[in-house]
C-alpha cells in the first residue's frame, strides 16, 4: 500500500493537511480513491480475518501498523550483525593493520569465569577485527590483504579493547571550560526527558584527544545531574571524523539500519536536584512520579490505539498518539531505554527502586552510588533486572551524601554479585584520561583483576547495550583497541597507540620501554579486614591508630632516611645480611637498633610488639600541600569548613576590629584535626600537610604545617610549624566584578615595594628580606612571566633576593628556562595536567602525546619542583604515593629524586624550617617497593610524639 491510496472519511491529521493542500485535485480524484480504498479494506480484512466492514482504513495504515509492531520490539543488534564485513563507521582508505606478537586481554571469559589471554595477532580491516589468535603467517596475510596491510610488531605488549567510559560529560562540559560551552545542565525544569546531550555536543572539546591518550575510545555522554531527569544520553567514539559533526561521532546513528534501538537517559536524585531547585528529596521523587505518569499515560494510549489498529478497528481511532515531551519515558516503561541514575544514599536507592516498581521499568545502572555497597540487597529489588553500579575508586567525602563512600566498595559489590563499572564523570572530579587509574585503584583495594579491567571495557558495554560491537577484542567487533607499555593494571600504564575503527589515533606517539616487572600483573596487599570493617561500621570504620612505645620491625629490606639534599638509602648498614635478619628496634619514637638486633631485643625490659614487614621498608613520611586538607571536613558543607579568609582585595573587607585592610589570616587558627581525609592520608604514609587559608581574592594568608595523624592541636607534635610561607592567588575569575589581573599584580607590587599597613606590611617585610617565601597560586604563563619580572624589579630595589614559589602553574613549562634562571620554584598540583580552564590550556600533556612533561621540563632547567594535591581534593591526598609513582615513572626519576618532590622540596618551597623537616615521621611499609602498588602502610614512627602508630 503506497502513498497513492488516499484515505477517506477519517480524521487523520495527515489527511486533513493533504486535503487542504491538494484541494481540487483531491476532489477530482475521488472516484479512483474510493476504488483504492475498497480494495485496501478488503486486503486488511483478509489479513486480520476480522469483520471490519464499517472501518475506514487510514492513510499510511501500513506505517502505523509497523509503528505498533515496533513499539514492543526488544532493542538489539540486527540479526545479520555478526556476519558484517565492515563497520558502518569504516572510513574508506583506512589500511588494514596486523598487530603481531601481542599479549591480548580479549574481555572474554571461559565457562569457569577465567579471563582469556591470547598471545598472538590481531587483524583489523574495514573498521572491524577480523582475527584474534595465534601468530599469523605474515607472508600469507600480505597475500590476502594486499600490500597496503600495515604490520606492527608490538613485541609482546599488552593489548586490550579500547576503554569505555560510562559516565562522561565530554563535549557538553568542555575543556577548557568557558561560559559559552556549558551544555550539560538545563535549568528549565526538574524533569526534562526530551532534552538530548547530542544537541549540546561540542566537537572542539580539547578533551577528546587527551582522553584517547589515556586509552579511552568510547564515552557515554550524559546530561548533568542538576535535574531529576536531565535528558537523554548518547554514546560516542572520541575520534575526529571527516564530517566534523556531532552526529558522526555517535556509535549508532539513531534509526540507522545498524542501530540497536537502545536509548540512554539520565536521572538524578539526592542533593543535586535539591540544591538547584531549592527543594528536597521528597520534591525530586514526586517530580519523577509525576513525569512517569505522563509516560505511563502515553503507553496506555498507544497500546489501546495499536490494539484497535491491529484488529483493524480504525473508526474513531484518530492519529497515532504521540507526545514529543514524554515519549522517552514511554520507551523507558517499554524497557527500551537504559536508565542511568545518579544516586548516592540508601534513602535514594530506596526511592528509585520504589519508582521502578511503581512504573515497572528497569534501571541500567546506579551512578556514583556512594552507599551501594551497604545496600546490595536493596539494589537487587529494582524492577526487572539488577542494576549495575558505576562508582569512583577513591573520590569521596566531598558532600554529605558521599560521606560514607568506601575504597572497598568495588570489591564488596562484586562479592555480592553486582556488576561494577568504574567511570570518570569527566571533566571533574576525574578527567577521563585517568579512567584506567580508577580501575587500577579498584584492583589495589581488592576488586579481582579481570573484573577491574572488565569495569572499563566489557561491563559498561553490556550495560549500554553495545556489547555486540564494543568492549571486547573478538572477530566482528569494532576495531577499537589499545597497545599498552606495561600490564594495564600496573601503576603508570600508558598507551603506546590507540586504534578507533581501525585508525591509529596518536600521531608519532612518544613511548617508553618498561622493564619486564611492569609486564606482570602487580601484586597488591590484602585488605580483607578493612573491607569487612567498612560494612560493619556503616562506611565509617574507625581510623585512629593504636600506639605502641616499643616496636621491633622484622624482615626489613631497606631503610630510607632524609639527607641534606633529598634521600639517602642506607643499604650499607645491612650489607651481607639476608633481609630475614634485618631488624629495626624503635623505642619512644627513636630507632635504637638496625640490623640483627638480638642483643637489643634481649634488653627490652617492658616487652615489645613485633611487626613483620615481609620484605617491606621504612621511608620518610610524605608531605601534602595544595588541597584544603586540615581546614575542613566536607567540601560542600560550609558548616564543616573553616571558610574563606578576609581579603581586602576582592573578598569580604576585614572590619577594623579584625585589623582592617592590614588583617592577615593564619591557617593555624582554623585547623581541624582527625578528619577522615587526614587520617586516611596518614594511613597512606602522608604524615604531614601544609595548609594555606582559603580565600576568594588575592591574599590568603600564612600557612601552617601539621601532623595528619594528630588528634588535636594541643597534642605534642601536632603542629610542626605554625607559620610557614605567605600565600596569594593571581588567577582569572568568572565574575566580572572581580578585580582584574592587573589590579592584583599592581597591589602585589605595591605591597612588595613597602606599601600596605598592619600585619600585611609585617609579612611583606619578611618576604622582601627573603625570610619567608611568597607562594603564588597561578596558572597562566603570561602572569608567570609578569611575576618573574616583578621579582627582578623588587630584588633590584631591595638589593635582596626573595623566595618565590608558584603553585599549580599548569603553563609554567613554557617558561622553564626563565624560572630556573630566576630561582623561582614550582609546585605542580596536580602533577598530571588537564586544561580545565582557559588559563590552563597550554598544558604539556606528557606520554604518549609529548616526550616531556611539565615535571621533566622544569627539572631539566634546574627548577626546584614539588608535587601537590588537587586544589579541591582533600580526598586525593591519600593517593599521593600513587601520583608520585606515576610521575616518577613518566619522568624516569630515581627514588631519591621522586621522594624529594613530596618531602624536602616541598619544605624548601614552602618555608619549612630544616630542623622541623628532619623531625618528620618514618613510615613502615609491608611488602612491595617504594613507587609501586605492592606495599601497605602498617605503622608510623613518630619522633615528636615519641611512639609508633600501628594500623
Ligand atoms: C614476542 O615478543 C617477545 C618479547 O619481546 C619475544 O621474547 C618473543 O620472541 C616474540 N615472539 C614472536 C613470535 O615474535
Ligand atoms: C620548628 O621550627 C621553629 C623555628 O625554628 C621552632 O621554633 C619550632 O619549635 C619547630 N617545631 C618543631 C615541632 O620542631
Ligand atoms: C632512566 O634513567 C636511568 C638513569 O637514572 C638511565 O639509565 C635510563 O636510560 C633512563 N631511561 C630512559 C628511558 O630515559
Ligand atoms: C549488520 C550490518 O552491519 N548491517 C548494515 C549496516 O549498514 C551498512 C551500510 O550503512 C550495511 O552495508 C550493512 O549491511
Amino acid at each position: 500500500m503506497g502513498r497513492e491510496s488516499l484515505p477517506l472519511g477519517n480524521d487523520n491529521a495527515d489527511h486533513r493537511k493533504l486535503r487542504r493542500k491538494s484541494g481540487k485535485l483531491a476532489r477530482l480524484g475521488l472516484f479512483s480513491v474510493v476504488l483504492c480504498s475498497i480494495s485496501l479494506v478488503l486486503y486488511v480484512q483478509s489479513l486480520s480475518s476480522i469483520n471490519t466492514a464499517h472501518s475506514r482504513v487510514p492513510y499510511k495504515a501500513d506505517e502505523i501498523l509497523a509503528r505498533c509492531a515496533e513499539l514492543n520490539r526488544k532493542p538489539g543488534p540486527p540479526r545479520d550483525f555478526h556476519t558484517r564485513t565492515h563497520s558502518d563507521r569504516f572510513v574508506p582508505g583506512t589500511n588494514p593493520v596486523l598487530l603481531h606478537n601481542a599479549t591480548i586481554w580479549t574481555g572474554s571469559v571461559d565457562d569457569h569465569g577465567k579471563e582469556e589471554i591470547v598471545i598472538g595477532d590481531v587483524l583489523m580491516d574495514r573498521g572491524i577485527v577480523r582475527w584474534v589468535g595465534g601468530a599469523n603467517d605474515l607472508k600469507n596475510a600480505k597475500e590476502i590483504y594486499g600490500e597496503n596491510l600495515a604490520i606492527v610488531d608490538v613485541g609482546g605488549a599488552w593489548v586490550t579493547p579500547g576503554l569505555v567510559d560510562m559516565h562522561s560529560h565530554i563535549g557538553v562540559e568542555s575543556s577548557p571550560g568557558l561560559a559559552g560551552a556549558e551544555d550539560s545542565d538545563s535549568i528549565k525544569g526538574l524533569t526534562l526527558p526530551w532534552l538530548r546531550s547530542l544537541d549540546g555536543l561540542n566537537t572542539h572539546d580539547e578533551s577528546y584527544h587527551l582522553t584517547i591518550a589515556g586509552g579511552v575510545t568510547t564515552s557515554n555522554v550524559l546530561p548533568g545531574s542538576a535535574d531529576a531527569i536531565g535528558g537523554q544520553a548518547y554514546v560516542i567514539k572520541l575520534r575526529s571524523t571527516s564530517e566534523r559533526s556531532a552526529s558522526s561521532m555517535l556509535v549508532e546513528r539513531p534509526g540507522s539500519v545498524n542501530s540497536t534501538g537502545w536509548r540512554q537517559i539520565k536521572h538524578a536524585v539526592g542533593e543535586n536536584p535539591s540544591r538547584l531547585y531549592q527543594g528536597t528529596r521528597m520534591d525530586t521523587i514526586w517530580a519523577l512520579r509525576d513525569a512517569y505518569k505522563h509516560g505511563q499515560e502515553l503507553v496506555r494510549k498507544q497500546d489501546e490505539y495499536c490494539s484497535a489498529a491491529t484488529k483493524g478497528i480504525w473508526d474513531g481511532l484518530g492519529s497515532f498518539p504521540e507526545d514529543l515531551q514524554w515519549e522517552a519515558l514511554a520507551d523507558v516503561i517499554r524497557g527500551k531505554v537504559k536508565v542511568h541514575t545518579h544516586c548516592h544514599e540508601a534513602v535514594d536507592f530506596d526511592g528509585v527502586v520504589r519508582l521502578s516498581s511503581e512504573f515497572k521499568f528497569p534501571i541500567a545502572a546506579f551512578h556514583h552510588a556512594a552507599e551501594a555497597y551497604l545496600v546490595p540487597d536493596l539494589i537487587k529489588k529494582a524492577w526487572g533486572s539488577t542494576p549495575a553500579v558505576a562508582i569512583f575508586a577513591t573520590f569521596a567525602r566531598y558532600k554529605r551524601e558521599a560521606w560514607r563512600s568506601s575504597e572497598f566498595a568495588a570489591r564488596i559489590l562484586a562479592d555480592n554479585g553486582l556488576k561494577v563499572v568504574m567511570k570518570s564523570d569527566h571533566p571533574q572530579p576525574i578527567n577521563a584520561r585517568s579512567l584506567l587509574f580508577e580501575a587500577q585503584q579498584a584492583y589495589f583495594y581488592g576488586l579481582p583483576a579481570h573484573l577491574a579491567l572488565a569495569s572499563i571495557t566489557t561491563t559498561p558495554v553490556e550495560i549500554l547495550g553495545l556489547g555486540h560491537r564494543l568492549g571486547y577484542l573478538k572477530e566482528g567487533h569494532d576495531a577499537d583497541l589499545v597497545i599498552w607499555d606495561s600490564h594495564p593494571l600496573a601503576l603508570g600504564a600508558t598507551p603506546k597507540q590507540v586504534y578507533i575503527d581501525g585508525i591509529p589515533q596518536i600521531q608519532d606517539p612518544h613511548t617508553q620501554e618498561k622493564v619486564s616487572a611492569f609486564q606482570e600483573l602487580p601484586k597488591v596487599p590484602n585488605f580483607d579486614e578493612e573491607a569487612k570493617k567498612a560494612v560493619e561500621y556503616e562506611g565509617l570504620p574507625p581510623l585512629l591508630p593504636r600506639s605502641a612505645k616499643t616496636v621491633v620491625f622484622t624482615n626489613v629490606r631497606d631503610i630510607w632516611f632524609r639527607g641534606e639534599h633529598g634521600m639517602t638509602c642506607l643499604l650499607d648498614l645491612f650489607k651481607g645480611e639476608e633481609y630475614t635478619n634485618r631488624e629495626v628496634v624503635v623505642q619512644n619514637g627513636q630507632i635504637t637498633c638496625m640490623g640483627p638486633c638480638h642483643y637489643a631485643r634481649s634488653n627490652l625490659q617492658y616487652g615489645y610488639e613485633e611487626i613483620d614487614l615481609e620484605g617491606g621498608f621504612l621511608a620518610p613520611g610524605l608531605i601534602s600541600f595544595g588541597s584544603p586538607l586540615g581546614l575542613g571536613d566536607i567540601l560542600l558543607e560550609d558548616t564543616t569548613n573553616n571558610g574563606n579568609a578576609f581579603d581586602a582585595l576582592g573578598g569580604p573587607i576585614p572590619p577594623s576590629i579584625a585589623g582592617g585592610e592590614g588583617y592577615v589570616d593564619r591557617a593555624v587558627d582554623g585547623l581541624q584535626f582527625a578528619t577522615r581525609n587526614a587520617l586516611l592520608a596518614y594511613r597512606a604514609g602522608v604524615t604531614a600537610a601544609i595548609a594555606q587559608p582559603d580565600s576568594t581574592g588575592l591574599i590568603s594568608g600564612v600557612g601552617v604545617m601539621f601532623a595528619t595523624g594528630a588528634r588535636h592541636r594541643l597534642e605534642k607534635g601536632a603542629i610542626f610549624q605554625d607559620a610557614t610561607s605567605f600565600h596569594v592567588t593571581i588567577q582569572h575569575e568568572e565574575s566580572s566584578s572581580a578585580p582584574s589581573i592587573s589590579t592584583k599584580i599592581g597591589t602585589l607590587r605595591r605591597l612588595l615595594m613597602g606599601g600596605g599597613t598592619g600585619e600585611i606590611k609585617h609579612y611583606f617585610d619578611l618576604i622582601t628580606k627573603g625570610e619567608i617565601p611568597l607562594v603564588i597560586t597561578v596558572e597562566s604563563a603570561d602572569i608567570i612571566a609578569t611575576l618573574i619580572q616583578l621579582k627582578k624589579d623588587v630584588e633590584s630595589i631591595h638589593e635582596h633576593s626573595i623566595q618565590m614559589t608558584l603553585v599549580r602553574a599548569t603553563e609554567a613549562h613554557l617558561l622553564a628556562r626563565e624560572l630556573g634562571e630566576a630561582g623561582v620554584g614550582v609546585i605542580l598540583s596536580p602533577v598530571r595536567p588537564h586544561p580545565l580552564s582557559w588559563e590552563q590550556r597550554r598544558i604539556l600533556p606528557g606520554l604518549p602525546l609529548s616526550k616531556e612533561s611539565s615535571l621533566s621540563t622544569l627539572l631539566a632547567h634546574g627548577v626546584t619542583v614539588g608535587i601537590g594535591s588537587q586544589p579541591m581534593g582533600a580526598w586525593t591526598v591519600r593517593n599521593t604515593p600513587f601520583e608520585l609513582a606515576w610521575a616518577a615513572l613518566q619522568s624516569n626519576l630515581s627514588k631519591e629524586q621522586a621522594l624529594a618532590l613530596v618531602t624536602t622540596n616541598l619544605e624548601k618551597l614552602l618555608g619549612v624550617n630544616h630542623w622541623n623537616g628532619s623531625h618528620l615521621d618514618i613510615v613502615a611499609y609491608r611488602g612491595g617497593d617504594l613507587l609501586e602498588f605492592g606495599s601497605k602502610v602498617v605503622g608510623v614512627i613518630s619522633h615528636t610524639r615519641e611512639l609508633v602508630d600501628l594500623f
